[in-house]
This record gives structure tokens, sequence and C-alpha cells, in this order.
């Protein structure tokens, strides 16, 4: 058992590691982590996903179904360094969580199901690291179970994901017999007798894997002496590396987030050691991750943070969580300078100063109460009130914004509908807190209906949350069919005029707005130009048009569904010295929205779904005919083995119940996965039902 370091906070920072694992559903994330956890001595036994005694998985629900459903942090030691791990789930519903991770962390390890090879949520997550730049690391777990393949696994990972990926261990024995790898740095074989046991033995490599060994260490490094020019030429002149000059370039590769280091083993075991070892060896510490950008509120400058304690304070709050002891808990990620328990902060996205009651270091199975976090650590933060999601924290004397994160739009809705007058009463509450929490979810109350509306991610995402309210906070709800979350846009460039004119008796109402609105391109949502010149319209009232702009937004005029890819311009306007007022440019703003968007030939939005089935080949043709009556178009298919994998896109109003669907097709043998993929027009025949059911 390795030896526990206590002197949590006093970690130089290139000794700090902020990471996160990341995979497709089940590939072994939680148990790859719980190991970790055991190994570095932080638990005294391995948490089993399947009989729920996990530490990553605290959650009732995550221990019943087995699954990760929100992302956990927690903080162990190896080898003098100091590991900051957040685990998140693998299922396509909570994949928020992947995002805010990959937003905050430095590097990842990529996990595979070395059965399974590349899965499709393997590529999601993959790209999500991709657009942050985080360097990765490949782990293919699973080796040892039946049809666990290390060569095949990397092969898939070399033609889905990238070419750059090099295995820095082969795995010694296969399936079954896995007993060992072989270190391609070292070029030492380890085994592992039992697998429960932190004890190596160092033996020769095998005869029959020298060459073998040789050849994919040649490989190596040949690919990453590339990254180095000194060690390039020092190659090339037939020197030998070694083991640190390896290291060295190996890491300076994969820093560049382009190069992968790929190893594997069975993830329930002692080869979490390895992932630590490699999580030190080439994930980036905090001063290795150059690309952090704050504004200045006060200049509108943006400049790259230094990320040491010297200067001013800045952190972004990743993620909210409602914990059942210490109650409302904000994860923050220190960017530059520190920040002490006890002391003021300002939000400078909301423009709130708070108190930072209490600083936590979360441990898997307990929280450290700290008194300081500097630049480069993760923590959780106790006292912030109004602080949500994607926030900047910073300096009162030195206001900044850093990036924040931005998320996917709900595609799924459900009408929830209060048991009883006292679940009625709390509702209102309890809805906000998961909001909160989590920035997928929405709720919309239908003011002609009166009903409440919960959109989220998925099917799951909302039973989850409905299960919630009942476990947390003993309210219940009776739930509708799952329906759609439509949107609505236009077609063409229109301009409006409107003015909101009140009097009655006293003082009274007056703001008159010229807009014009124009369609943009596919997921750039909503956006707002300010074009008065010469005071049209005085700067004070600005805020106010905005403000109706986004309210109009909320619910278009054909059905009622959230109005997206538009930019609205306000290029002139008047107003009334006395009866002038934001609300009254906030009304006219609406009125005049409303307008434009009636004129603008506006159409319906429909969620597109990314669909992968797998199933044996004589399904094929049932499958693909099935599909298409969905309006589907099938992109892809392929033979692995005696399987077809289909690749498809469908619109997700044609896919619930597609789980039962697809079972009685073929006899409970296919399996599928899908995703949110992008918006497309909807059918003028399927929008006329849809309005239909509206009113
Ligand atoms: N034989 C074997 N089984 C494993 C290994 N790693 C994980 N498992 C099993 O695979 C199942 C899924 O593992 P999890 O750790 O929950 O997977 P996950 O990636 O965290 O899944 P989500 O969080 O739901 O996305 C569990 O039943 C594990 O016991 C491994 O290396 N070998
Ligand atoms: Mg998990």
């Amino acid at each position: 058992m390795a030896e526990i370091k206590q002197p949590t906070t006093e970690y130089p920072m290139d000794r700090i590691r902020n990471i996160g694992i990341i995979a497709h559903i089940d590939a072994g994330k939680t148990t790859t982590t719980e190991s970790i956890l055991f190994y570095t001595g932080k638990t005294h036994k391995i948490g089993e996903v399947h009989t729920g005694d996990t530490q990553m998985d605290w959650m009732e629900q995550e221990r019943e179904r087995g699954i990760t459903i929100t992302s956990a942090a927690t903080t162990c030691f190896w080898q003098d360094h100091r590991i900051n791990i957040i685990d998140t789930p693998g299922h396509v519903d909570f994949t928020a969580e992947v995002e805010r991770s990959l937003r905050v962390l430095d590097g990842a390890v990529v996990v595979f199901d070395g059965k399974m090879g590349v899965e499709p949520q393997s590529e999601t997550v993959w790209r999500q690291a991709n657009k942050y730049g985080v360097p990765r690391i490949c782990f293919i777990n699973k080796i040892n179970q039946m049809g666990g393949d290390f060569y095949k696994s990397l092969e898939s990972i070399r033609k889905k994901l990238s070419p750059k990926a090099y295995p820095i261990h082969l795995p010694i024995g296969f399936e079954k017999e896995l007993i060992g790898n072989v270190d391609l740095v070292t070029m030492k074989g380890y085994v592992y007798s039992d697998l429960k046991q932190d004890k190596f033995d160092e033996i020769e490599i095998p005869e029959d894997m020298k060459e073998k060994a040789l050849q994919y260490r040649q490989e190596l490094i040949e690919a990453a002496v590339e990254y180095d020019d000194a060690l390039m030429e020092k190659f090339l002149n037939d020197h030998e590396l070694t083991e640190e000059e390896i290291k060295h370039c190996v890491r300076k590769a994969t820093l560049t987030g382009a190069f992968f280091p790929v190893f594997g083993g069975d993830g329930r075991g002692a080869p979490a050691m390895w992932v630590l070892n490699a999580v030190v060896d080439y994930l980036p510490s905090p001063p290795d991750v150059e690309n952090v950008v704050a504004t200045r509120l006060d200049t509108k400058e943006s400049y790259v943070l230094d990320e040491t304690e010297d200067e001013p304070f800045a952190a972004l709050a990743f993620k909210i969580q409602t914990d059942p002891y210490v109650g409302r808990l904000t994860y923050i990620r220190v960017y530059a300078g520190k920040l002490a328990a006890g002391s003021y902060v300002m939000n400078s996205t909301k423009g709130n100063k708070e108190r930072v009651g209490r600083l936590l270091l979360m441990h898997a199975n307990h929280r450290e109460d700290i008194k300081e976090i500097k630049a480069g650590e993760i923590a959780a933060v106790i006292g912030l009130s109004d602080t949500t999601t994607g926030d900047t924290l910073c300096d009162e004397s030195h206001q900044v914004l850093l990036e924040s994160i931005t998320f996917a739009e709900p595609v799924i809705g459900v009408v929830i509908e209060p048991k009883t007058k006292g679940d009625r009463d709390k509702l209102g509450e309890v809805l906000k807190k998961f909001i909160e929490e989590d920035p997928t979810l929405k709720v919309k109350s239908d003011a002609e209906t009166g009903e409440t509306l919960l959109y989220g991610m998925g099917e799951l995402h909302l039973e989850i949350i409905v299960d919630r309210m009942r476990r947390e906070f003993n309210v219940e709800v009776n739930t509708g069919k799952p329906q759609v979350a439509y949107r609505e846009t236009i077609k063409k460039k229109v301009s409006a005029e409107n003015k909101y004119i009140r009097q009655s008796g006293g003082r009274g109402q007056y703001g008159h707005v010229l807009i014009t609105m124009e369609p943009l391109e596919r997921g750039q949502g909503l956006e707002f130009e300010d074009k008065i010149v010469g005071g049209a319209i005085p700067k004070e009232y600005i805020p106010g048009v905005e403000k109706g702009i986004k309210e109009a937004a909320e619910s278009g005029g054909i059905a009622g569904y959230p109005v997206t890819d538009i930019k609205v311009t306000l290029y002139d306007g008047s107003f009334h010295e006395v009866d002038s007022s934001e609300l009254a440019f906030k009304m006219a703003a609406i009125g005049a929205f409303r307008d434009a968007q009636r004129r603008g030939d506006t159409y319906l939005l429909e969620p597109i779904m990314s669909l992968e089935v797998i199933a044996p080949e004589e399904f094929m043709g049932d499958i693909i005919g099935n599909i298409a009556s969905k309006r589907g178009k099938v992109e892809n298919t392929k033979m692995e083995g005696t399987s077809v994998i289909i690749d498809a896109k469908v619109p997700l109003g044609e896919m619930f119940g597609y789980a039962t669907e697809l079972r009685g097709l073929t006899q409970g043998r296919a399996g599928f996965t899908m995703e949110p993929s992008h918006y497309e027009e909807v059918p003028s025949q399927i929008t006329e039902e849809i309005v239909k059911g509206k009113s």
C-alpha cells in the first residue's frame, strides 16, 4: 500500500495534476478511479460498481443503476504529486458533466473498453477534449475479458480518433491469460500474480515478445523525438536515448494535445498504478497549460494568464452541487492568485460581491477544510449563494472575465404535474436547486395552460431528475409523455418598428425602437447588436431593449418555442424626456420582435439525432427499413465480425420508444446509442401537426 501523504495543500504547481476520466458509458472509468483511490491509499478496498459500494458513484441512483450520473471530484497523492481527478459519466444525457470538467481540467485519461474499441461516445468526448485542447493518454481497459484486444482497440483509436496514438506498454498474455505489461520505456516486463496486490514482479521481456517490443518502442521514439530538436539530433546520430530522455520527449509530444500515449490492462486492479504513473509522467501540470485568457472588465483588454499565486485572484465556477451535509458547494478552478477561507470575492459575471465561507478539498470519502486555495488548484467553496456555473470569481480591484462554459441546449421535454398541493408548494424551490446544479435542465411554465414543462437532454436525464425530486426533497410529480424541444427561426431578413406609448394621467410611458432581424447559421443562438449612434436612444435604455429581445425570444410566434439562430440589430428609435424608461423600451422591443418574427418567414427546427445500431447481420434490412420509415437517413453501414454497424441521422421526434421497437425487430439482439447531433427544418406537414397539437 502506498504511503499516505498528508500535507495536502503545500504542493508546488508543477507537482499538481488536474485530470478527468472520460469515455463511453461502461468503459470502466469509475472502476479505474476506484482502483486509483485504493492504490493511493485513500480507500481500503476497491469499490465495485455492480455491488454499489463505490466512493465515486455516491448518489443512490448511481449505485442502483451502476452508472455515473454526476461527475465526482476527488484528490489523491502519487509519487509526491497531488492529483485532482474528476470521474465523468459516459451516458450521453449527462454530457454537460464532461463539458464542464474538460473546461477546467488540464489533462484527461480516455478509457476504452478493450472489447469494443472506439465507441460512439468515445468519439464525442474526444471531440470535446479537442475543443478545449486537453492533452490525453489512452487506457485500453478490460483487455482481460473475452474479446478484449489491445491491438484491435489501438487500431480503432488510430483509425477513428488519431493516427498519432503510440503504445508505451504492450500487454503480456491475451484475454484471461493476461498477466502484465511490457514497459516500452524501461524495456522490462511487469507481471502481477494477484490482481489486488500492488506489487509487480519485474521480469525480462518474454522471448516471444522481444521483437514486437523493439518495433513498437522504435515507433514510439521516432514519433516522439519529432517534438524535441536536440533529442531528435541525438537519436538520428544513432545514439540510444535514456529512459529520462524518452519520457521527456513523449511528455513534450503529449502536451501538444496531438500525440497520445496508449497502454492497457485490467482497470479493476494493479494497472491503475500504471495510469497514475502515466498521469504524472505525461499529463500537464497547471503551468504547462498556457491558453487561459482573461478579459479585463475596465479596459476590455484580453491577456493570457500566468497561473501564478502572485497575480490578482481569478477563478472559474464550474459546478454547483447541493451536498446533503454541508449545503451548497461551488466547485472552482483557480487560474491566478489565491483565495482565503472567510474572505470576500467578486463575482464579475454577476457584478456581486460574495463571502467565501469555508474552502474544502474533496476526498473520496471525506472533506478536508483548507485555509487557502491558489492558482492551479481545484476546491469547493461553501457560502457563495449567487454564483452559478460558468461565473468568474476575481479580485474586486482587478476585475476580469474568464471564458465561460457553453452547454448543449436541451432537446426533450415533459409536462410535470405536482401530485398534491404540498408538492405544488415546494416544486418551484426544488426545481430552482436542480437548475442551479445542471445547466442542461430548463423549466418553462406555459402561461396559457398553467403547465410546467421540464426540458433536458434525454429520457434518462428527466427520469433521474423526477426520481431525485421524490427521494431528496419528497416532492412527487406525475409526468406526461416526452415531447420534442423544437425551436423557431426565420428565413429572411426583415426590419420592424414599434412604439410603446401609454398616457394615463401623470407620467406616461414612451419607448420607440427600429430593429432588423436576420437569420444566422445553425447553432449561433441569439445575437443582439446595438448600433445606435448620436443618442437616438440614450444608453441607459439599451439594456431594456436587450432584455425585451431576450424575453420575446423565449417563446416564438408559431408554437411558443424558443427563437434561435437570429441576429437582432437595434439601429434607430426615439425617446421622450419625461416618459421614457427602461421598461417602456423593453415593451417596445418585445412588440418589434414579435412583428419581425411574424414577417420573417418563421419555421420550426427539430433536433436530429446521431444513431448507431449494432445488430447481427440478418436484421440489417429490417433495421434500415425502419429507420427510413422514421424520416431517417442511413449514412454508413459496416461489418464487424458477424455484426453490422449502422450509422444514421434520425429526427428525435420519431425516436421515442425506439428501444422497444428495436427489441421487437431483432428479438432483442441489437443495441443502439443515440445522441443529439444538430437541428434541421421540420417538414411543413409535420409543422402543421405540431402547431395543431399546440392550439
Ligand atoms: N473484467 C473487467 N471488468 C471491468 C474492468 N473495468 C470495469 N469493469 C466492469 O465494467 C462495468 C462498468 O464499469 P464502470 O466503472 O461503472 O464504467 P464507467 O465507465 O464508469 O460507466 P459510466 O460512468 O456509467 O459511463 C463494471 O461492472 C465493472 O466491474 C476491467 O478492466 N476488467
Ligand atoms: Mg462511471
